[in-house]
Protein backbone atom coordinates (compact mmCIF):
# COMPACT_ATOMS: atom_id res chain seq x y z
CA UNK A 1 0.00 0.00 0.00
CA UNK A 2 1.75 3.66 -0.60
CA UNK A 3 2.01 5.53 2.75
CA UNK A 4 0.29 8.61 3.52
CA UNK A 5 4.16 10.68 2.69
CA UNK A 6 3.94 9.11 -1.02
CA UNK A 7 0.18 9.51 -1.65
CA UNK A 8 0.70 13.73 -0.53
CA UNK A 9 3.35 14.41 -2.64
CA UNK A 10 2.26 12.30 -5.94
CA UNK A 11 -1.12 14.11 -5.14
CA UNK A 12 0.71 17.53 -4.34
CA UNK A 13 2.89 17.30 -7.59
CA UNK A 14 -0.55 15.84 -9.66
CA UNK A 15 -2.30 19.27 -7.96
CA UNK A 16 0.67 21.99 -8.35
CA UNK A 17 0.42 21.51 -11.93
CA UNK A 18 -3.33 21.38 -12.59
CA UNK A 19 -3.36 24.76 -10.67
CA UNK A 20 -1.79 27.08 -13.33
CA UNK A 21 -3.72 26.22 -16.17
CA UNK A 22 -7.02 26.75 -13.55
CA UNK A 23 -6.23 30.50 -13.12
CA UNK A 24 -8.01 32.92 -15.49
CA UNK A 25 -6.29 34.01 -18.57
CA UNK A 26 -4.50 37.50 -18.33
CA UNK A 27 -6.78 40.16 -19.68
CA UNK A 28 -4.67 43.36 -21.40
CA UNK A 29 -3.59 46.11 -18.89
CA UNK A 30 -4.33 44.03 -16.00
CA UNK A 31 -2.05 41.49 -15.78
CA UNK A 32 -0.42 42.26 -12.52
CA UNK A 33 -3.75 41.04 -10.69
CA UNK A 34 -2.80 37.77 -12.65
CA UNK A 35 0.75 38.07 -11.38
CA UNK A 36 -1.05 38.55 -7.99
CA UNK A 37 -2.51 35.16 -8.31
CA UNK A 38 -0.22 32.96 -9.52
CA UNK A 39 2.09 34.52 -6.96
CA UNK A 40 0.12 33.46 -4.36
CA UNK A 41 -0.96 30.21 -5.64
CA UNK A 42 2.17 28.72 -6.45
CA UNK A 43 4.23 28.97 -2.85
CA UNK A 44 4.54 26.04 -0.94
CA UNK A 45 1.72 25.46 0.40
CA UNK A 46 0.78 21.53 1.86
CA UNK A 47 -2.26 21.71 -0.83
CA UNK A 48 -4.17 19.39 2.29
CA UNK A 49 -7.50 20.95 1.04
CA UNK A 50 -7.35 19.81 -3.20
CA UNK A 51 -5.52 16.24 -1.35
CA UNK A 52 -8.97 15.47 0.95
CA UNK A 53 -10.85 16.12 -2.76
CA UNK A 54 -8.64 13.45 -4.96
CA UNK A 55 -8.48 10.76 -1.69
CA UNK A 56 -12.64 10.87 -1.26
CA UNK A 57 -12.78 10.32 -5.11
CA UNK A 58 -10.56 8.21 -5.42
CA UNK A 59 -12.35 5.75 -1.90
CA UNK A 60 -15.29 6.05 -4.43
CA UNK A 61 -13.26 5.03 -7.08
CA UNK A 62 -12.60 7.84 -9.28
CA UNK A 63 -9.71 9.10 -11.72
CA UNK A 64 -8.35 12.10 -10.36
CA UNK A 65 -8.73 13.55 -13.32
CA UNK A 66 -12.23 14.02 -12.77
CA UNK A 67 -11.90 16.11 -9.64
CA UNK A 68 -9.02 18.03 -10.31
CA UNK A 69 -10.84 21.13 -11.08
CA UNK A 70 -12.61 20.98 -7.66
CA UNK A 71 -9.84 20.19 -6.44
CA UNK A 72 -8.09 23.46 -7.73
CA UNK A 73 -11.01 25.56 -6.42
CA UNK A 74 -10.97 24.83 -2.86
CA UNK A 75 -6.63 25.39 -3.23
CA UNK A 76 -7.79 29.37 -4.54
CA UNK A 77 -10.75 29.44 -1.53
CA UNK A 78 -7.57 28.53 0.64
CA UNK A 79 -5.47 30.66 -0.69
CA UNK A 80 -7.69 33.63 -1.07
CA UNK A 81 -8.31 33.56 2.65
CA UNK A 82 -4.78 33.64 3.40
CA UNK A 83 -3.88 36.73 1.22
CA UNK A 84 -6.93 38.59 3.64
CA UNK A 85 -5.53 37.06 6.53
CA UNK A 86 -2.37 38.63 5.83
CA UNK A 87 -3.57 42.23 5.35
CA UNK A 88 -2.38 44.81 7.63
CA UNK A 89 -6.47 45.18 8.99
CA UNK A 90 -6.47 41.55 10.03
CA UNK A 91 -3.30 39.50 10.75
CA UNK A 92 -0.92 41.88 9.65
CA UNK A 93 1.33 39.27 8.43
CA UNK A 94 4.71 40.32 6.59
CA UNK A 95 5.40 36.38 5.64
CA UNK A 96 3.34 33.55 4.14
CA UNK A 97 4.76 30.64 3.08
CA UNK A 98 8.19 31.02 3.05
CA UNK A 99 8.01 34.42 0.82
CA UNK A 100 6.82 38.14 1.39
CA UNK A 101 2.82 38.36 1.84
CA UNK A 102 0.99 38.90 -1.45
CA UNK A 103 0.20 42.63 -0.02
CA UNK A 104 4.14 43.32 0.83
CA UNK A 105 5.30 42.31 -2.60
CA UNK A 106 2.45 44.11 -5.02
CA UNK A 107 0.25 46.02 -2.56
CA UNK A 108 -3.06 46.21 -0.74
CA UNK A 109 -5.02 46.80 -3.31
CA UNK A 110 -3.82 44.23 -5.52
CA UNK A 111 -3.55 41.84 -2.90
CA UNK A 112 -7.72 41.90 -2.17
CA UNK A 113 -8.54 42.41 -5.76
CA UNK A 114 -6.55 38.65 -6.22
CA UNK A 115 -8.34 37.22 -3.33
CA UNK A 116 -11.45 38.11 -5.16
CA UNK A 117 -10.37 36.92 -8.63
CA UNK A 118 -9.22 33.78 -6.77
CA UNK A 119 -12.40 33.14 -4.58
CA UNK A 120 -14.65 33.35 -7.59
CA UNK A 121 -12.54 31.43 -10.02
CA UNK A 122 -12.98 28.85 -7.19
CA UNK A 123 -16.95 29.05 -8.44
CA UNK A 124 -16.36 29.05 -11.96
CA UNK A 125 -13.82 25.28 -11.70
CA UNK A 126 -16.74 24.05 -9.46
CA UNK A 127 -19.32 24.87 -12.03
CA UNK A 128 -17.09 23.47 -14.84
CA UNK A 129 -16.47 20.32 -13.51
CA UNK A 130 -19.99 19.87 -12.52
CA UNK A 131 -20.92 20.26 -16.40
CA UNK A 132 -17.74 18.18 -17.72
CA UNK A 133 -19.33 15.41 -14.97
CA UNK A 134 -22.61 15.75 -15.86
CA UNK A 135 -24.64 16.10 -12.72
CA UNK A 136 -27.77 17.06 -12.53
CA UNK A 137 -28.53 20.51 -11.83
CA UNK A 138 -29.83 19.99 -7.81
CA UNK A 139 -26.29 18.25 -7.63
CA UNK A 140 -23.96 20.86 -9.18
CA UNK A 141 -25.75 23.52 -7.05
CA UNK A 142 -24.92 21.14 -3.83
CA UNK A 143 -21.53 21.34 -4.58
CA UNK A 144 -21.34 25.44 -4.92
CA UNK A 145 -23.67 26.26 -1.69
CA UNK A 146 -20.86 23.96 -0.19
CA UNK A 147 -18.18 26.01 -1.35
CA UNK A 148 -20.12 29.10 -0.36
CA UNK A 149 -21.16 28.25 3.06
CA UNK A 150 -17.63 27.53 3.74
CA UNK A 151 -15.98 30.47 2.22
CA UNK A 152 -19.18 32.64 3.34
CA UNK A 153 -20.38 34.11 6.81
CA UNK A 154 -21.62 30.89 8.04
CA UNK A 155 -18.11 29.80 7.77
CA UNK A 156 -14.88 31.53 7.21
CA UNK A 157 -16.13 34.61 7.35
CA UNK A 158 -17.63 34.46 10.70
CA UNK A 159 -14.93 32.64 11.73
CA UNK A 160 -12.25 35.04 11.02
CA UNK A 161 -14.11 37.75 12.62
CA UNK A 162 -14.59 35.93 16.01
CA UNK A 163 -10.96 35.09 15.75
CA UNK A 164 -10.23 38.75 15.08
CA UNK A 165 -12.62 39.82 18.11
CA UNK A 166 -11.53 37.11 20.28
CA UNK A 167 -8.79 39.36 21.53
CA UNK A 168 -11.23 41.58 23.75
CA UNK A 169 -13.55 38.46 24.71
CA UNK A 170 -11.25 35.49 25.66
CA UNK A 171 -13.53 32.64 24.94
CA UNK A 172 -14.09 29.15 26.41
CA UNK A 173 -13.61 26.02 24.82
CA UNK A 174 -16.65 25.28 23.93
CA UNK A 175 -16.58 28.97 21.78
CA UNK A 176 -12.90 28.54 20.99
CA UNK A 177 -13.89 24.90 19.30
CA UNK A 178 -17.34 26.77 17.18
CA UNK A 179 -14.70 29.77 16.01
CA UNK A 180 -12.07 26.71 14.90
CA UNK A 181 -14.84 24.85 13.32
CA UNK A 182 -15.60 28.00 11.07
CA UNK A 183 -12.29 29.58 10.68
CA UNK A 184 -10.62 25.96 9.42
CA UNK A 185 -12.43 22.90 9.56
CA UNK A 186 -15.29 24.30 6.97
CA UNK A 187 -13.29 24.44 4.09
CA UNK A 188 -12.36 20.41 4.83
CA UNK A 189 -16.14 20.11 5.36
CA UNK A 190 -16.99 21.34 1.59
CA UNK A 191 -13.77 20.01 0.02
CA UNK A 192 -15.48 16.52 1.47
CA UNK A 193 -19.04 17.59 0.37
CA UNK A 194 -17.81 18.62 -3.07
CA UNK A 195 -16.00 15.61 -3.70
CA UNK A 196 -18.81 13.41 -2.54
CA UNK A 197 -21.45 15.09 -4.46
CA UNK A 198 -18.89 14.71 -7.67
CA UNK A 199 -18.68 11.24 -6.82
CA UNK A 200 -22.22 10.60 -6.38
CA UNK A 201 -22.19 9.55 -2.68
CA UNK A 202 -25.64 8.53 -1.24
CA UNK A 203 -26.61 10.91 2.04
CA UNK A 204 -25.07 8.08 4.56
CA UNK A 205 -21.60 8.61 3.02
CA UNK A 206 -21.83 11.74 2.51
CA UNK A 207 -22.97 12.29 6.09
CA UNK A 208 -19.98 9.96 7.53
CA UNK A 209 -17.79 12.42 5.35
CA UNK A 210 -18.55 15.41 6.50
CA UNK A 211 -18.27 14.38 10.62
CA UNK A 212 -14.69 12.69 9.24
CA UNK A 213 -13.90 16.09 7.23
CA UNK A 214 -14.85 17.98 10.35
CA UNK A 215 -12.69 16.44 13.03
CA UNK A 216 -9.89 16.35 10.40
CA UNK A 217 -10.62 20.36 10.30
CA UNK A 218 -10.05 20.98 13.80
CA UNK A 219 -7.72 18.67 14.16
CA UNK A 220 -5.59 20.01 12.29
CA UNK A 221 -6.23 23.43 13.15
CA UNK A 222 -5.41 22.37 16.75
CA UNK A 223 -2.09 20.84 15.71
CA UNK A 224 -1.05 23.94 13.68
CA UNK A 225 -1.90 26.14 17.17
CA UNK A 226 0.68 23.52 18.56
CA UNK A 227 3.48 24.16 16.10
CA UNK A 228 2.73 27.90 16.62
CA UNK A 229 2.76 27.93 20.70
CA UNK A 230 6.07 25.34 20.50
CA UNK A 231 7.83 26.94 17.87
CA UNK A 232 10.58 29.76 18.26
CA UNK A 233 8.44 32.19 16.91
CA UNK A 234 5.74 31.93 18.88
CA UNK A 235 6.32 35.26 20.89
CA UNK A 236 3.80 36.91 18.36
CA UNK A 237 1.49 34.61 18.98
CA UNK A 238 -1.17 37.04 20.88
CA UNK A 239 -2.51 38.23 17.79
CA UNK A 240 -4.79 35.37 17.31
CA UNK A 241 -6.36 32.70 18.92
CA UNK A 242 -4.28 30.02 19.98
CA UNK A 243 -6.06 26.52 21.12
CA UNK A 244 -2.59 25.21 22.61
CA UNK A 245 -1.95 28.73 24.58
CA UNK A 246 -5.33 28.68 25.85
CA UNK A 247 -5.67 24.92 26.88
CA UNK A 248 -1.96 24.06 27.11
CA UNK A 249 0.13 21.60 24.75
CA UNK A 250 -1.35 18.62 26.62
CA UNK A 251 -4.98 20.19 26.22
CA UNK A 252 -4.12 20.57 22.76
CA UNK A 253 -2.82 17.09 22.44
CA UNK A 254 -5.25 15.18 23.92
CA UNK A 255 -8.27 16.87 22.27
CA UNK A 256 -6.27 16.14 18.66
CA UNK A 257 -6.18 12.87 19.40
CA UNK A 258 -9.61 12.77 20.55
CA UNK A 259 -10.90 14.27 17.35
CA UNK A 260 -8.56 11.63 15.04
CA UNK A 261 -10.33 8.86 17.48
CA UNK A 262 -13.89 10.31 16.33
CA UNK A 263 -12.84 10.85 12.62
CA UNK A 264 -11.94 7.38 12.13
CA UNK A 265 -14.98 6.26 13.79
CA UNK A 266 -17.14 8.36 11.13
CA UNK A 267 -15.03 6.29 8.56
CA UNK A 268 -16.20 3.07 9.47
CA UNK A 269 -18.96 2.58 7.14
CA UNK A 270 -16.15 2.47 4.21
CA UNK A 271 -14.74 -0.37 6.05
CA UNK A 272 -10.89 -0.71 4.48
CA UNK A 273 -11.75 1.32 1.38
CA UNK A 274 -10.65 4.04 3.83
CA UNK A 275 -7.35 3.49 4.69
CA UNK A 276 -5.66 6.70 3.08
CA UNK A 277 -8.57 8.77 4.20
CA UNK A 278 -7.55 7.19 7.48
CA UNK A 279 -4.09 7.97 7.61
CA UNK A 280 -4.36 11.68 6.33
CA UNK A 281 -5.86 11.88 9.51
CA UNK A 282 -3.14 10.29 11.48
CA UNK A 283 -0.93 11.96 9.52
CA UNK A 284 -2.92 15.50 10.96
CA UNK A 285 -1.29 14.12 14.51
CA UNK A 286 2.01 13.12 13.30
CA UNK A 287 3.50 15.90 10.83
CA UNK A 288 6.24 18.11 11.49
CA UNK A 289 4.49 21.12 10.41
C1 LIG B 1 -13.69 34.82 1.85
C2 LIG B 1 -12.39 32.66 1.78
C3 LIG B 1 -12.77 33.89 2.50
C4 LIG B 1 -12.26 34.11 3.75
C5 LIG B 1 -12.43 35.36 4.54
C6 LIG B 1 -9.67 35.84 6.06
C7 LIG B 1 -10.73 34.85 6.35
C8 LIG B 1 -12.16 35.14 6.01
C9 LIG B 1 -10.47 33.68 6.92
C10 LIG B 1 -9.13 33.24 7.30
C11 LIG B 1 -9.16 31.81 7.70
C12 LIG B 1 -7.79 31.26 7.98
C13 LIG B 1 -6.57 31.95 7.45
C14 LIG B 1 -7.67 30.16 8.70
C15 LIG B 1 -6.36 29.53 9.00
C16 LIG B 1 -6.36 28.16 8.49
C17 LIG B 1 -4.97 27.56 8.47
C18 LIG B 1 -4.62 26.57 9.53
C19 LIG B 1 -4.11 27.92 7.52
C20 LIG B 1 -2.84 27.24 7.25
O1 LIG B 1 -3.15 26.13 6.45
P1 LIG B 1 -2.04 25.22 5.83
O2 LIG B 1 -1.03 24.86 6.88
O3 LIG B 1 -1.34 26.22 4.82
O4 LIG B 1 -2.69 24.10 5.12
P2 LIG B 1 -0.53 25.90 3.49
O5 LIG B 1 0.36 27.09 3.33
O6 LIG B 1 0.23 24.60 3.67
O7 LIG B 1 -1.54 25.82 2.40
Amino acid sequence: MTSIADFLDEKKSLIDSTLVGSLPPALPGAENVREAMRYAVFSDGKRLRPVLVLAVGEMMERDNAQLLQAACAVEFIHTCSLILDDLPCMDDSQMRRGKPALHVAFDQATAILAAEGLLLQAFTLISDNARRLELDSGAALSAVEAAAEAAGYPGMVAGQYLDLSSKTHPPNRQRVEFILLMKTAALFTASARIAAVFCRASDQEEQALVRYSSCLGLAFQITDDLFDAEGAACQGIDAELNYAVLFGPDGARSRAESLVAQGLEALKPFDQRASMLAALLRYVLEREK
